[in-house]
């Protein structure tokens, strides 16, 4: 009974904090696999395709990231059941990252830092948080954590998701047929959508002009995106013409179609643009290995798996 790992980033970091936890596991790296039969769980980030087929005996995958976009884009994945990860260490990661950038964009940061760099010396007037309108699209398990810490700043939050939502101080959108209601009265979004053939795309240019279009306070520049959700939910041509165009005043961005983002894109120098490296919610390794080693263990004493991925849905 080993455990592999195969990550395309921290992998021995994730190895020795399994380690740690339980000196008796037999903990593989991939790709010194060893004797394939042995391997029974597998721990993974972006494994290469076909790498679990080829262990016989494999009977659970445990996602080391919340989204399994990626793991479902293997055609050769066996059919075990798959965990993804869901823990306060990367809800709370990412709450702070939604609140970082929300506040970032209502209290006019993009221009204040165009004004320092002039040494300009200027006030700009900024409404109160209960004037400003975000949009969390995806209020799942890190959209509903979000709206949570925005609340405790009292900005009037709405969320969108596939199905109706019923949580405490946001108004709740669902479906093609509330998006442009959602989208009109939301001046900063937050995107916190998984990645599937539903939503693959859905951040381009017609969406960003929906955004913003009734009563937004004077005081806002314009409306602002933040994306932590995937790369694959936006057209990043899109960003970089809405932001040209006005269409969008500023951008967040985490997730790129392509990462690392491409030397060449133009997003990595527009002024109005943040762009993080995909560490929105980057989790500690002794969290996601305490995850995994309690899936495990609740599999081998026929307990329910947490946070089961449903394939056929996507997330
Ligand atoms: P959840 O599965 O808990 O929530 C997903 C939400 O998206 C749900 O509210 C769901 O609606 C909604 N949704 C899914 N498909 C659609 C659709 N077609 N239309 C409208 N709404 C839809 O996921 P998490 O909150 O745990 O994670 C969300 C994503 O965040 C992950 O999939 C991952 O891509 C990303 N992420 C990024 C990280 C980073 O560092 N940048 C870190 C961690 C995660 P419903 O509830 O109605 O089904
Ligand atoms: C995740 C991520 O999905 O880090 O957890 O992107």
């Amino acid at each position: 009974m080993a455990l592999l790992i195969a990550s395309s980033s921290r992998a021995d970091l994730f190895a020795e904090a399994a380690r740690a936890c339980d000196g008796d596991l037999d903990v593989r790296v991939a790709p010194d696999i060893g004797r394939r039969e042995d391997v029974t769980c597998a721990l993974v980030w972006q494994p290469p395709q076909g790498l679990l087929k080829g262990l016989p005996n494999l009977r659970l995958i445990i996602s080391i990231g919340a989204g399994v976009d990626s793991l479902l884009a293997d055609p050769t994945l066996p059919d075990v059941p798959l965990v993804r990860f869901v823990d306060p260490d990367l809800t709370g990661r990412m709450a702070e990252y939604v609140a970082l950038h929300v506040l970032f964009h209502h209290r006019r940061m993009t221009e204040f830092r165009e004004l320092q760099s002039r040494k300009v010396w200027k006030y700009l007037p900024e409404p109160a948080a209960h004037e400003v309108r975000v949009g969390i699209m995806g209020l799942g398990v890190l959209g509903t954590a979000a709206a949570s810490a925005l609340g405790a700043f009292g900005y009037r939050l709405r969320g969108w998701a596939r199905t109706p939502k019923s949580v405490a101080g946001v108004s709740s959108f669902c479906g093609a047929d509330g998006l442009d209601a959602f989208l009109a009265e939301t001046d900063i979004l937050a995107v916190l959508l998984p990645l599937t053939p539903a939503t693959r795309g859905i951040l381009d240019r017609k969406l960003f002009s929906r955004l913003s279009q009734q009563g937004r306070d004077a005081r806002l520049p314009g409306p602002a995106l933040i994306n932590a959700g995937r790369g694959g939910l936006q057209i990043d041509t899109d960003i970089a013409a809405a932001l040209d165009a006005g269409d969008l005043y500023a951008a967040s961005l985490d997730v790129f179609e392509a990462e690392p983002l491409p030397a060449t894109s133009p997003l990595w120098s527009h002024p109005r643009v943040v762009v993080t490296p995909h560490n929105a919610a980057e989790s500690a390794p002794s969290a996601i290995v305490r995850y995994a080693l309690r899936q495990m263990q609740r599999q081998r004493c026929g307990e329910p798996l947490e946070n089961l991925v449903d394939i056929r849905r996507g997330y």
